[in-house]
């Protein structure tokens, strides 16, 4: 913090990633990829059967809602030289909710090694098991090896994070050749990709802001359990982490997995894009925010 490039484009939100498309803004990964997938089919690399669906799907709540890849935060090393900038950590209390004394990590971290060396334990011995290249069985990586596999590549990456004594290419092999397979699948795919093109912020914000909207067809649930009016003035945040970062405006679409606020910046509609779980949507009352 501060994010002042998110500013610029009406965003409170404070997390990465953040994507925008026009000036349709999707704020965390699920919804981005849920966005990817559909807006661009032939670069689609879901699950194409029920079952490869439901095992893609399992993947993504056992990291992000099963708490998985918190477990894996908890494993930064202690020797981490900016643990010791209060400006950092104190960043880190305000958004995570947590301690960050170096005191309180170290505490914390056995049990999250517990968990992590069983989340290796279990990929080895089950979808990985039989020997295959990829989660489902495929001739190159989908979205289900996407969405199982970056809490492992980081933690792997991180120098110090895993004690390599318990957790090495020794104990989960399989685990660990997925995860270079995964790399170079990766580094092959961007060597053929377009080259993306950086800007500063300023001018992205300026582009955006300038853009039309990706999306036309927005969605409104009359019958959603929440009984908001579309139209109403709500307030969407996160409930696990940045939850102090809100963003409020109309609410223009509802859906069983997406919330789509109408903001304004300096004159300018923008539409905030939310998926519904792990975030908290109320109506926007004038004393301030409602509570986690
Ligand atoms: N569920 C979110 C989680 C996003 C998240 O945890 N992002 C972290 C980095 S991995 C972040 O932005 N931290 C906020 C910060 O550092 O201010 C998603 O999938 O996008």
């Amino acid at each position: 913090m501060p994010r002042p490039d998110l500013k610029a484009i009406g965003v409170n939100y404070r997390r990465i990633p953040v994507m925008t498309i026009g000036r349709d803004i999707y704020c965390d990964s699920r919804i981005i990829l849920r966005k990817l997938e559909e807006m661009f089919p032939d670069g689609a690399l879901g699950a194409t059967t029920a079952e490869g669906k439901a095992i893609q799907k399992f993947l993504e709540i056992w990291t992000v809602e099963a708490g998985l890849f918190v477990r894996a935060s908890q494993l930064i090393p202690t020797s981490m030289p900016l643990l010791n900038d209060p400006k950092f950590t104190s960043d880190r209390e305000d958004y995570s909710g947590r301690s960050w004394s170096k005191e309180k990590i170290a505490a914390n971290r056995p049990e999250a090694l517990a968990a992590i060396r069983n989340a290796f334990k279990f990929l080895e011995s089950t979808l990985l098991a039989d020997g295959r290249n990829w989660v489902l069985k495929t001739d190159k990586p989908t979205l289900a090896d996407i969405e199982a596999i970056w809490t492992f590549d980081w933690l792997n990456g991180l120098k110090g994070a895993l004690p390599r004594e318990l957790i090495s290419e020794k104990s989960y092999p399989k685990v660990f050749a997925w995860i270079a397979r995964f790399n170079n699948a990766l580094r092959a795919a961007k060597a053929q990709a377009p080259k993306a093109a950086s800007l500063d912020g300023s001018t992205a914000a300026d582009r955006i802001l300038k853009a039309s909207f990706a999306e036309e067809n927005l969605q409104f649930d009359p019958t959603d359990p929440l009984g908001l009016q579309e139209g109403a003035e709500v307030e969407v945040f996160p409930t696990d982490s940045g939850s102090r970062h809100r963003d409020r405006g109309k609410l223009i679409a509802l859906t069983g997995d997406e919330v789509v606020l109408s903001a304004q910046v300096k004159g300018t509609e923008v539409r905030l894009h939310f998926p519904r779980t792990g975030f908290r949507i109320g109506a926007a009352s004038a004393r301030g925010s409602s509570r986690l």
